[in-house]
């Protein structure tokens, strides 16, 4: 009987471990996946956080992973790589995880938030270059802004190579239903070592 329970309880997180997916985190399926940036948000949260909120799903609470080569209005979707947890793009050095992103040489990278309703909203955010190699050789730093698109920048930043503090990038602005924020990560020139972890959280009604 021991031996009986002991093999029903593997079986049971066994189970448990595939219904979750191998990055524990929520996956939708495909045929409840959104078309992007097409579909309206579906409910309004006082609060959004890229590392709380993260996903393999375009829209979920929000937020989309994009990448833009020269124009926000010209943004492509990433692709989502549930073996690595891991939105990537055709260029295999774009990458967006749950706290850190990297861009392409061409490419920038993308976090965007799709605002749900009209409002103001208080944008706190901390990003840091990620300590790699810490001499700075063979780097240029990165380019890190937020932006309602390519003539609005709100906020923006360049991080030096041996820059590895940490950088409040807030602002308080208002905002339409269905307005994007782009919180977008350029290579400044080259993208080597430019791996940057940024945490970022959006609260509604706090200007
Ligand atoms: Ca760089």
């Amino acid at each position: 009987m021991k031996y009986l329970i002991k093999i029903f309880s593997i079986f049971c997180v066994l189970t448990i471990m595939f219904t979750a997916g191998s990055c524990g985190i929520k996956e939708t399926p495909a045929a409840e996946t959104t078309d992007g940036a097409e579909q309206t948000p579906r409910k309004i949260y006082a609060r959004y956080n890229n590392r709380e909120d993260f996903s393999g799903e375009q829209g979920y609470k929000n937020w989309y992973y994009l990448t833009a080569r020269d124009s926000l209005d010209d943004t492509q979707y990433m692709i989502w790589d549930s073996e690595m947890c891991t939105w990537r793009a055709k260029d295999p050095n774009c990458l967006v995880e749950a706290n850190i992103a990297h861009p392409a040489q061409l490419d920038q990278v993308i976090r965007a938030w799709k605002a749900p309703a009209d409002g103001a909203i208080s944008i706190r955010t901390v990003v840091q270059r990620r300590p790699v190699n810490r001499n700075g050789v063979g780097q240029d730093g990165c380019y890190v802004y937020i932006a309602t698109g390519d003539d609005d920048i709100v906020i923006e930043k360049i991080i030096d190579s041996t820059d590895l503090a940490f950088h409040d990038l807030n602002a308080d602005i208002t905002i339409k239903k269905g307005q994007f924020v782009y919180f977008v990560l350029n290579c400044n020139g080259n993208y080597t070592f430019d791996q940057t972890y940024w945490n970022i959280t959006i609260t509604y009604g706090e200007n």
